[in-house]
C-alpha cells in the first residue's frame, strides 16, 4: 500500500522530467552567443525589456536610448541582454539589426507584449516588445537573475474602479528576479501599488536612499516609505543571493532615484499628469494604450523634459543593475 503510493509519486515525477517545460521552452528561444556564453560562465548579465523602445519612447529617442543603455552596462562590467519577440521567436539579446528595425516599427506592427500576449505571438509569428512581466519571465527561464527598466507599472489612479491594476505586480509576485527600476511611474496610484506589492510577497527596497523614501519615476521622492534600503551593489547582491537561496518563487523590486539634474519639479510634473489622464479618460484610452499614451501625452506637455528624465533614469539604472550584476556574478565563482 505504502510502496503503491511511492511508486505513484515516483513516476508521476519521471513523467514530469519527460516534461519538462525547459524542453518546450528552448525550442522557442535564441540566446545569442555571447549570452550564452556569459551565462555558462557565470559572468555579470542584465536583462532589458523592449516595450520602452517599441511603446515607451519616440523614435529616434528610443533606439539612442537603447543603444546606450546597453553601452552603460558593458562598461560597468556586464553583459547586456535585450528580450523582444521577433517573428515568433524568443529573442534574449538582439543583434544591432534586430534592436534598429524594432525600433522603426510603428505601434500597429508591433505588439506590446505582456504575460498574456507571449503565446500568442509566438503562435502567430509576431513581433513584440516585452514589458516588464513578459521580460521577467523570458529572463528566468533563460537564467538571468536582474533586469533593468525604467519604471515598473502599477496600480492606476482609478485601479480601485477600473481593476486597472498592471500584469508586472502580479509577475513580481510569482518570478524571482530582481528588477532595478526608478520606482512606481508617478501616473499611478503608488500607496496602493505598494500595497499590492506587499500582498504579493514582493521584497521592496530603495537604492542608496537613507530616509526609504520611494522614487516615483520622474521625481525622487514619492512621499511613500518602503521598509529597506540597499547602501550598493554588494548589499544588493546579499539579498539576490539570499533570494534565491531560500528558493522564493517572488521577486525583488529595488528602486533607485532619478538622478538629481534630471528630477523633475513635483508640481509641474503632477499638473501635466492629471492634464495627460483627463485627455486619456476623454479619448477613450484604456487597457494596455493607458501607460504608452500617457508617457506620450506628459513628454508633449512638458515639452521633452519628462522624456529627458525618462532617458536619463534607465541609463542609470541600468549602470546600477549591471554594478549589481558583477558583484552577484563574484559570489557564483
Ligand atoms: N518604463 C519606462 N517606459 C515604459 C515602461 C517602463 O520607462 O514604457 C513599460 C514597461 O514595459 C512596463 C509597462 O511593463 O510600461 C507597463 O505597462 P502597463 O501599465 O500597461 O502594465
Ligand atoms: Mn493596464
Amino acid at each position: 500500500m505504502f510502496f503503491g503510493s511511492v511508486k505513484k509519486l515516483v513516476s508521476i515525477s519521471s513523467k514530469c522530467v519527460l516534461l519538462n517545460p525547459l524542453r518546450g521552452f528552448k525550442r522557442l528561444i535564441d540566446i545569442h552567443p555571447n549570452v550564452q556564453r556569459s551565462l555558462q560562465q557565470g559572468d555579470a548579465v542584465v536583462a532589458l525589456e523592449s516595450t520602452i523602445i517599441t511603446h515607451g519612447m519616440p523614435y529616434p529617442e528610443n533606439i539612442e536610448t537603447a543603444q546606450a543603455v546597453e553601452q552603460l552596462v558593458s562598461e560597468n562590467g556586464a553583459l547586456a541582454a535585450t528580450i523582444a519577440i521577433i517573428n515568433g521567436r524568443i529573442k534574449v539579446g538582439l543583434t544591432t539589426d534586430e534592436m534598429k528595425q524594432l525600433a522603426a516599427k510603428n505601434h500597429n506592427e508591433v505588439i506590446k507584449c505582456s504575460r498574456r500576449d507571449l503565446p500568442y505571438l509566438v503562435s502567430t509569428q509576431g513581433c513584440g516588445g516585452t514589458t516588464v512581466a513578459a521580460t521577467m519571465i523570458i529572463a528566468h527561464m533563460s537564467g538571468i537573475d536582474i533586469f533593468a527598466t525604467g519604471g515598473v507599472g502599477g496600480v492606476h489612479r482609478d485601479g480601485h474602479i477600473t481593476m486597472d491594476v498592471s500584469a508586472d505586480l502580479v509577475e513580481l509576485g510569482r518570478t524571482p528576479i530582481t528588477v532595478v527600476s526608478s520606482g512606481i511611474k508617478s501616473i499611478l496610484d503608488i500607496p496602493r501599488t505598494l500595497e499590492y506589492l506587499e500582498t504579493q510577497g514582493v521584497c521592496v527596497a530603495t537604492y542608496g536612499v537613507p530616509d526609504f523614501n520611494f522614487p516615483d519615476f520622474y521625481t525622487r521622492n514619492s512621499g511613500c516609505k518602503v521598509p529597506y534600503n540597499l547602501n550598493g551593489p554588494k548589499e544588493a547582491a546579499n539579498l539576490i543571493k539570499a533570494l534565491k537561496e531560500l528558493q522564493y518563487r517572488s521577486g525583488i523590486l529595488i528602486g533607485v532615484p532619478v538622478p538629481e539634474q534630471f528630477a523633475a519639479n513635483k508640481n509641474e510634473i503632477e499638473a501635466a499628469i492629471q492634464e495627460a489622464i483627463y485627455e486619456a479618460r476623454n479619448q477613450g484610452i484604456s487597457g494596455k494604450q493607458v501607460t504608452p499614451y500617457l508617457l506620450a501625452a506628459i513628454a508633449k506637455l512638458t515639452k521633452g523634459s519628462s522624456l529627458e528624465a525618462n532617458m536619463a533614469l534607465i541609463k542609470n539604472n541600468a549602470k546600477t543593475a549591471a554594478q549589481i550584476s558583477r558583484e552577484l556574478s563574484k559570489t557564483k565563482k
